[in-house]
């Protein structure tokens, strides 16, 4: 079997050199999902893996744009079109310095698995461009997207790709981009999600990622007969995901005592209880501030920089903000302490030791495209009712978003519980994942 996935990878490699978070996707699925093909003939020989990890298509294009100063700057600009198998292609777009091919196609492939968990009709995308949106100003922020959907608008549609929010993306981003994209096509549809409520948006949809990563923690909990109550809780980031995660976590009963961005990380031993939380959102939503600010504010808590929270005391942690951001020694930081549930809000933020460790350790851990499943969901959601022209209330979509985690939970048992009663979830997400898409391209046939 090691000889097969090594072949694939090879021949993986070969094509995508100079791309390790890609390879990186790719081989945490192969190693789960090659076994499960070779052992079963409806899927063998067929090469339907190789098929998966090639984009259906790759955009990249130039994006000028005009700074308050008066200078032409020029970002790169992408759409991965990954697979359309069972939908239109649906993901986020990131604004990040650091996005390039690499990371997009590692985003998308995610997506298309992650997007077949959530029972939803929606293929796999992911795009964004290497602009910076810190320190910009307003004006700034919207040439930038004007410019993007000048040349984005002719690749997507309704019924084509969706794209939503991202690192660097959230509602006033997506406002700029619609506001292009309608101008340009002169029609109203629902081409992007996390959209404003009065614009189409769905309620729940701002929180949904967080509030999923933690329905999906309480469901591996109940396996154990356990809860959030009198928990303590490390999360990383303070964006959209965190925010809501800490959120969901407070309401349950549990103490946050982390939040952090890329600049450092902030430990408040009390708790960031409600009011606190609501300080951190209007910090870094509203005055686009940095979290270091917090203690300012809360003097008893302190600001670490330059580090990551993992080294904090804790029984579950929440890794909220980008890739690759718990590696073995964290893992190990984390175990020693006692945390016995990881449940990602961010995507493939553990480094592949550090997940063998988590599974080596038999705690519960779920990987980002069965935890943080939620927020895609709910843009699903979001386009059900942009297309029945109807607005559920904010109890439907929440009792939505809960069946949905749920049945993704249920779906990982069906596929990662093993003889001796332990649930590997990557294996489960991967193959359930796999599953839905392979058996709809087998279906459309060699296109
Ligand atoms: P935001 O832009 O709202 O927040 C990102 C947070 O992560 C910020 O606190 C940011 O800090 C921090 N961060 C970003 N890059 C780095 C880095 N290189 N090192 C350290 N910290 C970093 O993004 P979201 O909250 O939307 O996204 C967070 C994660 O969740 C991402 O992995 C994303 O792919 C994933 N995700 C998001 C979904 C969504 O619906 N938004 C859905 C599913 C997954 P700073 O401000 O310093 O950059
Ligand atoms: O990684 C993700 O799932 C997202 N950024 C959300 C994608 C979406 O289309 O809502």
């Amino acid at each position: 079997m090691e000889s097969i996935i090594k072949g694939f990878m090879d021949l993986v490699k070969q094509r995508n050199q100079h791309e390790p978070e890609f390879l990186q996707a790719v081989e945490e699925v192969a190693e789960t999902v090659i076994p499960y093909i070779v052992d079963h003939d409806i899927y063998y020989g067929k090469n339907i893996l190789l098929r998966m990890v090639e984009p259906e298509r790759v955009l990249m294009f130039r994006v000028p744009w005009i700074d308050d100063t008066g200078e032409i700057v020029v970002n790169r600009g992408f759409r991965i079109e990954m697979n359309s198998a069972i939908g239109p292609y649906k993901g986020g777009l990131r604004f990040h310095p650091t996005v390039n091919l690499s990371i997009l196609k590692f985003l998308a492939f995610e997506q298309v698995l992650k997007n077949a968990l959530t029972t939803l009709p929606m293929g796999g995308g992911k795009g964004g461009s290497d602009f910076d949106p810190k320190e910009k100003s307003d004006g700034e922020i919207m040439r930038f997207c004007q410019s993007f959907m000048s040349e984005l608008f002719r690749h997507i549609g309704p019924n084509t790709d969706i794209p939503a929010g991202d690192i660097g993306v959230g509602g006033r981003e997506i406002g700029y981009l619609f506001g292009m994209y309608k101008k340009l096509r002169n029609e109203f549809t629902g081409v992007l999600t996390g959209k404003g409520m009065s614009w189409g948006g769905s309620l729940i949809r701002p929180e949904a990622t967080g509030y999923g990563t933690v329905y999906f923690a309480q469901s591996m909990l109940e396996t154990r007969n356990d809860s959030f109550e009198g928990k303590v809780v490390t999360i990383s980031g303070s964006g959209n995901v965190a925010q809501y995660a800490a959120e969901k976590t407070i309401q349950l009963g549990a103490k946050v005592v982390t939040l952090s961005d890329s600049g450092g990380y902030i430990y408040d031993e009390e708790g960031i209880n409600t009011e606190k939380l609501e300080f951190v959102m209007d910090l870094k939503n509203n005055k686009r501030g940095r979290i270091s600010e917090y203690v300012s504010k809360y003097p008893n808590a302190k600001y670490v920089a330059g580090e990551r929270p993992w080294g904090v005391k804790c029984d579950i942690a929440l890794p909220c903000a980008t890739q690759n951001e718990v590696n073995l020694d964290d893992a190990k930081k984390l175990l020693a302490n006692g945390c016995f549930v990881i449940s990602e809000g961010a995507n493939m933020p553990s480094e592949p030791e550090a997940v063998h460790a988590f599974q080596d350790a038999k705690i519960l851990y779920a990987p980002g495209k069965a935890s943080n499943a939620g927020g895609v969901a709910t843009s699903g959601l979001e386009m059900s009712q942009n297309s029945l022209r109807i607005v559920w209330t904010r109890e439907e979509v929440d009792q939505r978003l809960r069946k949905i985690m749920s049945n993704i939970h249920k779906n990982c048992i069906k596929y990662g519980k093993q003889d001796n009663g332990y649930v590997d979830y990557v294996r489960g997400a991967n193959i359930a994942g796999f599953v839905k898409v392979a058996d709809a391209m087998l279906a459309q046939g060699v296109v």
